[in-house]
């Protein structure tokens, strides 16, 4: 389908100017009178208590941590401490109009974010609201603690319940939010729109575009705001991440009944300082972090700098920023001015710092500004504000020793199998909802669906080999899968780069763009980071995105996304959340060094990640369309080399109707008693060709077994085969050293050790950079290399001549050169 968008060379070649319009900073200038017509004595109230909430629950953390003590009660805590003090302002102006349905992301610095967003939460919601959270959450696992002889109102409650968990949870206790699995820095709870804090400082900067992408295209009603720290605006995931949530494509492309620009508000929690690092004068360029806006998009990000030092400019800000999110011309950029007194963590002493500059902003410090203005106004005594904030702070104290008594609060069970029950959510979803998926055409009328129609899905047709341009082959497997769960669940999403027009990288979403609107199939940014971490994003939401990059070289570039954001949230979130994401991700060849690599091992090292890599049109079939309704992140390896082959193994051929393969399972693809060769990838197909010529030459009968799946892996037919062989060849295109083949090859060593003749044997490329296409044959596993590793290692084969030294000797002088 032909771009709809024209080039004109006139118009890109005319002569012109870029226009910028000003940045307002601290444009807020009102006084308390005007402002007594916004808000109400009960609104002013609440900002006060939360802000003193806010205060007294990190200098609680600060005192326990360098003293052990805090008013009495002793406690050590070993974790670690992140605090805000002097940030309150801030957070609970962020916090004060946004709605449950609104929600935050944040970072290692997040307490008091988390904490006002819950208590403005609470305060929008009803008893009845509440009550049911508490009772239901962790089927009231939190609540049992707090409600023992408690005798106030269910908002009180609700308020220590979330406060207790919240410390609970800093103290890996049961009770905790996370159940004690995310502490401090990841701390968050969904039901009242706090989703994951980031300690990969500018983590959330990828991940929360996801979210909003998640509302956008499911209608769900609300924004997403991402706070992120000052020095973490220099992070490549925040600028990929606003990058990605700036595409030109929301407004003017896709339906505008979806409401246009994402409704996301990148808020910088700006305290001046890194750690120690200044971002503005030092480590940076921009000198105002709301310059940032003005490069991303026209509308500059509708930037604009706050004093974050008082509640009422951020609360005023956030109105009317949201205001513009909801008119669809998102996404925004907020510069939150704001200063912590604290260390970056308590043990540390502010030596970059002066004491000078420290006073100076304790002395225009937000609370104590605040209550003059207040009680200028005359709407409280001064009587009544200390009373409030006394009963704020002794409720946060009383959930402190609750939180801290380990007899009220035990520990997380870390002996028993809790993490590893919770690392995978191993369930099953057709859908996420229930409206009807929206689809361009007919599945049917599809042309790619037509043509595949046209194709041979069995190994042979009238006894021949099937000719490669009619066979079913990988690319159409892993379409038909695709297509079968975007025609049942509504909020599948696919996205990567080229993954519209052109097809997929590959090809293998050719007929897609036909078949979806712009928002389940788009072309993402050259942003491997953004790709990745709003496929994460999308699923901590609820939906299931299938995410593309287009080789495995470019794993590093979303890194943090697949190691530590995809693969953690759902260990973290104590199993309270899911992630059905797929990403997809391509091995190429031919290509040298950058595109050729097998980095398979990579994701496999990873806990928290399913990986699989299927070579057979069967297997690709069958493994994607578990993983397309399963509930846990599947890295889905899919190579370049074999993606037009047919299936050569089932003979009865590909099913044209749905049918899954469990992600676990080795395929055992030809019988055989003398010796056992495992595969993983394309190798399969190398080792198809040696075990034919150990047939025919020396009537050895090899068992050919697939891996198909490098974690989780069901050991059971490969050690039933190696029981029966004695004997065990692995073979795999990645580089030899730290190899996935490594890990079974060991893991077998260990479950077969009676019963084999030798050593497992693991044949895998070279371990150099992948050379030039010509060159290949000296890198990547060959036939004959398989054949001169049995011969050399594992039974001598008459007359055999090998033509490449596979001996423990040269592996030995190899591992010494380290290549
Ligand atoms: C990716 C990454 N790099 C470095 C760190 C170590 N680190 C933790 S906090 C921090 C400073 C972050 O500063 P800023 O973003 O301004 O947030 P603040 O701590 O001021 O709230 C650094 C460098 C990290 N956690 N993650
Ligand atoms: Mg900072």
């Amino acid at each position: 389908m032909p771009k709809s968008i024209n080039i004109d060379p006139e118009q890109a070649l005319a002569r012109g100017r870029i226009h910028f319009s000003d940045i307002e900073v601290n444009a807020y200038q009102k006084t308390m009178e005007e402002e007594l017509a916004t808000y109400s004595r009960d609104d002013f109230l609440h900002i006060w208590c939360d802000m003193c909430a806010i205060r007294e629950f990190e200098a609680v953390l600060n005192e326990i941590k360098l003293t052990g003590t805090y008013k009495g009660v002793s406690y050590n805590h070993l974790g670690p401490a992140h605090l805000s003090l002097g940030q309150e302002a801030a957070a609970v102006g962020m916090a004060f109009s946004l709605k449950p349905e609104d929600h935050t992301y944040g970072s290692h610095r997040s307490h008091g974010e988390i904490l006002a967003k819950g208590f403005s939460a609470i305060r929008q919601m009803s008893d009845a609201q509440l009550l049911d959270i508490m009772r239901s959450y962790r089927d009231g696992a939190i609540l049992r603690p707090v409600e023992k002889g408690h005798r106030g109102t269910v908002r009180e409650l609700a308020v220590q319940f979330f406060v207790y968990g919240a410390y609970s949870e800093m103290f890996a206790r049961e009770t905790g939010l996370n159940r004690g699995l995310g502490g401090s820095m990841h701390a968050f709870f969904t039901p009242f729109g706090i989703y994951p804090n980031n300690a990969v400082v500018g983590g959330s900067g990828s991940i929360a575009p996801g979210a909003a992408l998640f509302k956008r295209v499911n209608r769900r009603p609300g924004i997403v705001v991402a706070n992120i720290g000052d020095a973490s605006f220099a992070c490549g995931p925040v600028w990929e991440g606003l990058t990605f949530a700036s595409m030109d494509q929301y407004r003017k492309l896709w339906d505008p009944a979806l409401g246009g620009g994402l409704p996301i508000i990148f808020n910088c929690m700006n305290n001046h300082y890194g750690m120690g690092g200044q971002p503005c004068g030092e480590t940076m360029g921009c000198q105002v972090i709301a310059r940032i806006g003005a490069g991303v998009n026209p509308e500059q990000l509708h930037a604009e700098r706050i004093n974050g030092y008082d509640p009422l400019p951020v609360i005023d800000a956030f109105r009317r920023k949201k205001q513009l999110l909801l008119e669809g011309k998102g996404p925004v950029l907020l510069d939150t001015v704001t200063y912590r007194y604290s260390g970056h963590s308590p043990s540390d002493a502010s030596s970059y710092r002066s004491k000078e500059e420290m006073e100076s902003w304790r002395r225009v410090d937000s609370i104590t500004t605040f209550q003059r203005r207040l009680l200028e106004s005359k709407l409280f005594s001064e009587a009544e504000l200390a009373e409030a904030r006394a009963s704020a702070e002794a409720t946060v104290f009383e959930m402190f020793k609750l939180a801290s008594d380990l007899e009220a609060s035990p520990r997380v069970a870390i002996d028993s199998e809790l993490i590893g029950g919770v690392m995978f959510s191993n369930q099953t979803v057709e859908k996420f909802d229930d409206r009807p998926p929206e689809l361009l055409q007919n599945p049917e009328d599809n042309p790619r669906v037509r043509q595949i129609r046209g194709k041979i899905r069995t190994p042979r047709q009238n006894g021949k080999p099937v000719p490669k341009m009619k066979a079913y082959n990988i690319r159409d497997a892993i379409f038909e899968a695709l297509l079968y769960r975007f025609s049942i669940d509504p909020t599948l999403v696919a996205f990567g780069e080229e993954n519209r027009d052109w097809g997929g990288a590959f090809g293998v979403y050719r007929g897609l763009t036909e078949a979806l609107p712009y928002h389940r199939l788009f072309n993402a940014p050259i942003s491997e980071a953004a790709i990745v971490g709003a496929a994460v994003g999308y699923g901590l939401e609820g939906g299931r995105a299938v995410a593309e990059l287009m080789y495995a070289d470019f794993m590093g570039r979303a890194g943090d996304e697949i190691f530590n954001q995809l693969s953690k949230w759902q260990a973290m979130s104590g199993g309270q959340l899911r992630m059905p994401v797929v990403l997809r991700i391509s091995i190429g060849a031919k290509y040298g060094a950058q595109h050729s690599q097998d980095w398979t091992a990579l994701a496999h090292h990873i806990p928290g990640l399913k990986v699989v890599y299927p070579v057979t049109p069967y297997d690709a079939k069958g493994m994607m369309n578990s993983a397309l309704i399963g509930t846990d992140p599947v890295v889905f390896f899919e190579s370049q080399k074999i993606y037009d082959v047919g299936e050569m193994f089932v003979e009865e051929g590909v099913p044209e109707g749905y049918y899954e393969i469990e992600l676990s399972e080795p395929s055992v693809k030809r019988s055989g008693d003398d010796l056992t060769i495992i595969t993983f990838g394309p190798a399969l197909y190398t080792a198809v060709q040696a075990a034919d010529q150990l047939q025919s030459r020396f009537g050895m009968a090899a068992e050919l077994i697939d891996l198909r799946t490098a974690n989780p892996i069901n050991y059971q037919p490969l050690v039933q085969s190696v029981r029966k062989t004695g004997k065990v060849l692995l073979v795999c295109d990645a580089v030899e050293r730290g190899s996935v083949m490594q890990t079974v090859a060991a893991t077998l060593a260990q479950l077969c050790f009676d019963y084999l003749d030798g050593a497992p044997v693991v044949i895998g490329s070279r371990n150099w950079i992948t050379p030039a296409a010509e060159l290949e044959a000296m890198f990547f596993p060959q036939p004959s290399w398989l054949i001169d590793a049995i011969h050399q290692r594992i039974r001598p084969l008459e007359g055999w001549v090998p033509a490449t030294n596979q001996t423990l000797e040269e592996l030995a002088r190899r591992s010494k050169l380290g290549v």
